[in-house]
């Protein structure tokens, strides 16, 4: 028996860590769902990242494979081949033994707070099968795993080549992540982000399963992260950008006004992605605020009296990126995703950076200076506006003749206890006309929706006022619209959409997701937006009726039916009796909710545009993993 094969005492203790891994995945990855899934790919492309980040290589190539395996390779100096002081490769030392990789670390700016960096060995752990195959020396060596971290065959060398590079290919243990596939999507919006940080480095990625591909290549890093950003909507300028390293914190901001409403800030430490921002954020929407009054003051455009501009004012309709590298020594993460950048030096030193750069370029630019607080100002005007506007709606003053007729729509609720209320958004008025017979009447309000909702992607906040049916809506729930939305003053704890189960019940379910996603979105960020789920069948036997979810649940239950039945379909919410909507659909007892969940809210305004766009594939998919629901029988036409 080879050295390798052989169980001494040092392999049993890497066997032992790995069992760690297995038994705590959460610990290392974060989950066993979807998420976590797509971690392991994370893990192994920050190897990849990592040497190009240190100068070597260009190139990364990730394949998803029709048996549920991924390859990632690529063309970096090749994971170093030679034996390791314990008498092993190092590529098994590398793939086995946990946090290996950090020993022979030489990247200065790993990141260690996060989840990243525990590298291979926890990929290793996780997966039924591993192979790496490394291009070094002249050399092609490879090295195969198996049933998480057992060497099958150890480093050989399998061919001779000039290349220099490492791929590698795993199959995730399916015991661990039960249903999970890799998605397409999912890692190419990562890559892609990715590209744009990197800079000059091409990333691949091919679906073998479905035949697709995608390629990003930017020259432009952040700069051509805004640019696609904002590539469809109309700018005011061409993008700012600046960078600036003080007490050892490197920081790179790239920003872009355009005429919308909207406000795109996303933030990265260590080429790695900040959901929950932290406070290089804070640093970066201080200094904006601090450049434009500062400019707004000296140039006369804000006036002795004048009330300054606020931070939401100054942000309107800005797309931003905030990178910042900082040293290990001063990073640090906090939250349960570890996805906000808690270093304080980072305030003061984006901060510093922003205002220093934003004051010199708004001095050096009058036009465009011009343009943006002429933006701030009407945001400031509208904010103040609204702000009175719902000051009187809320005692009972300025209640339009409008508002009067629309609220006659609404059944409410007779309850005072808000966070238990609920409010039904019913499509259609004979449905709507059910619930509002049968419902319960101290927590249960009824909205009925006639027809389509506005498609609100593009639509500002002045278009959504002046739409009848999303204007019942925000009228209803009471907590205002956009930044002035305040959901601790929502009339109702759950916000329940409840359409036919079809096609169009699922196109309006979209478009009003949509809705609250750009008008509410603290409302889903809470957990307060849910979806009805109605029976699809009825099946009546001598025990009497019984309502059944969808169509796999028939199949099942007709297996263990005998004797006569009867199969009713139900077609539209209409179609049942309004004791059967309640007791099936609204009841607490019997209904099953499905919570809207936003996981990953970052660049879900580019994905809204595929929700809305004409294509049915990648909207099934950005449904599928993003919204806590799936639409699988609407969706397939
Ligand atoms: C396809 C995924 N790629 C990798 O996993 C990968 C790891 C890796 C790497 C090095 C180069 N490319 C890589 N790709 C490397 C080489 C050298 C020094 N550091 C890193 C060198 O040539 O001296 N390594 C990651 C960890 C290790 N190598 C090490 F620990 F073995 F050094």
């Amino acid at each position: 028996m080879s050295k390798q094969n052989t169980y001494d005492e040092h392999s049993i203790k890497i066997l032992e860590g790995l069992e760690a891994v297995r038994k705590r995945p959460g610990m290392y990855i974060g989950s066993t769902d979807k998420r976590g899934m797509h971690h392991l790919v994370w893990e192994i492309v920050d190897n990849s990242i990592d040497e190009i980040i240190n100068g070597y290589g260009n190139y990364i190539k990730i394949l998803l494979h029709k048996d549920g395996s991924i390859t990632v390779a690529d063309n970096g100096r090749g994971v170093p081949i030679g034996m390791h002081e314990s008498g092993k490769s190092t590529p098994e030392v590398i793939y086995t033994v946990l946090h290996a990789g950090g020993k022979f670390e030489n990247s200065g700016y790993k990141v260690s707070g996060g989840l990243h960096g525990v590298g291979g060995s926890v990929v290793n752990a996780l997966s039924t099968f591993m192979q790496v195959t490394i291009y070094r020396e002249g050399k092609i060596s490879q090295i195969t795993f198996k049933d998480g971290g057992k060497v099958d065959k150890p480093l050989k060398q399998i061919g001779e080549s000039k290349k220099t590079g490492t791929i590698v290919t795993f199959l995730p243990n399916k015991e661990i992540f039960k249903n999970c596939n890799f998605s397409f999507t999912t890692i190419c919006e990562r890559m892609q982000e990715s590209a744009f940080l990197l800079s000059n480095v091409t990333i691949e990625v091919i679906d073998e399963e479905d035949n697709l591909q995608a390629k990003y290549h930017y020259d432009n890093g952040i700069v051509s992260f805004v640019e696609y950003m904002n590539e469809e909507k109309r700018t005011l300028h061409q993008p700012i950008h600046f960078t600036s390293t003080k007490n050892r914190i490197e920081v790179d901001i790239a920003m872009q006004y355009t005429d919308s409403y909207n406000e795109q800030l996303l933030s990265f430490v260590n080429n790695v992605k900040t959901s929950d921002g932290g406070s290089h954020e804070v640093g970066f929407k201080t200094g904006i605020t601090k450049a434009f009054n500062e400019y707004a003051k000296n140039n006369n455009i804000l006036k002795g009296k004048d009330a300054s501009l606020d931070g939401s004012d100054v942000r309107e309709g800005l797309s931003a990126i905030i990178s910042v590298k900082i040293p290990e020594d001063l990073l640090q993460f906090e939250g349960q995703t570890k996805g906000k950048l808690g270093t304080p030096e980072a305030r003061t030193v984006v901060e510093a950076v922003t205002t220093e750069n934003l004051k010199f370029f708004l001095e050096e630019n009058k036009e465009i200076a011009l343009s943006i607080l002429e933006k701030a100002q009407k945001s400031k005007m509208a904010r103040e506006a609204a702000r009175k506007a719902r000051e009187q709606v809320r005692q009972g003053k300025g209640k339009s003749n409008k508002e009067r007729v629309l609220s006659e729509k609404l059944a409410k609720a007779t309850g005072k206890d808000y966070a238990k209320n609920e409010l039904f958004l019913v499509e259609g008025d004979s449905a709507g006309g059910s619930a509002k017979s049968y419902r319960n009447r101290e927590t249960q309000a009824i909205l009925p929706l006639r027809g389509k909702v506005l498609n609100c992607e593009k639509a500002s906040e002045r278009e959504i006022e002046a739409n009848a049916e999303l204007r019942q809506i925000e009228y209803a729930i009471g907590a205002g619209l956009g930044q002035e939305f305040d959901y601790t003053e929502s009339n109702y704890g759950k916000v329940i959409i409840m359409t036919d189960a079809d096609v169009d019940g699922s196109h309006i379910q979209v478009l009003l997701i949509t809705f609250f996603y750009r008008f509410m979105r603290p409302l889903i960020e809470q957990g307060m937006l849910y979806i009805a789920t109605p029976p699809l069948y009825a099946i009546e036997t001598s025990k009497g009726k019984e309502y059944i979810a969808d169509n796999e649940e028939l199949e099942e239950k007709k297996k263990t039916l005998k004797g006569n039945y009867k199969v009713q379909r139900f077609k539209g919410l209409g179609e049942m009796d309004p004791d059967e909507l309640y007791e099936t659909t609204m009841d607490p007892k019997n209904r099953r909710l499905l919570r809207v969940t936003l996981t990953d809210a970052a660049l879900a305004e580019k994905r809204i545009h595929v929700l809305m766009g004409d294509q049915v594939e990648p909207r099934k998919e950005w449904i599928n993993e993003n919204v806590d629901f799936t639409l699988e029988d609407d969706f397939r036409k």
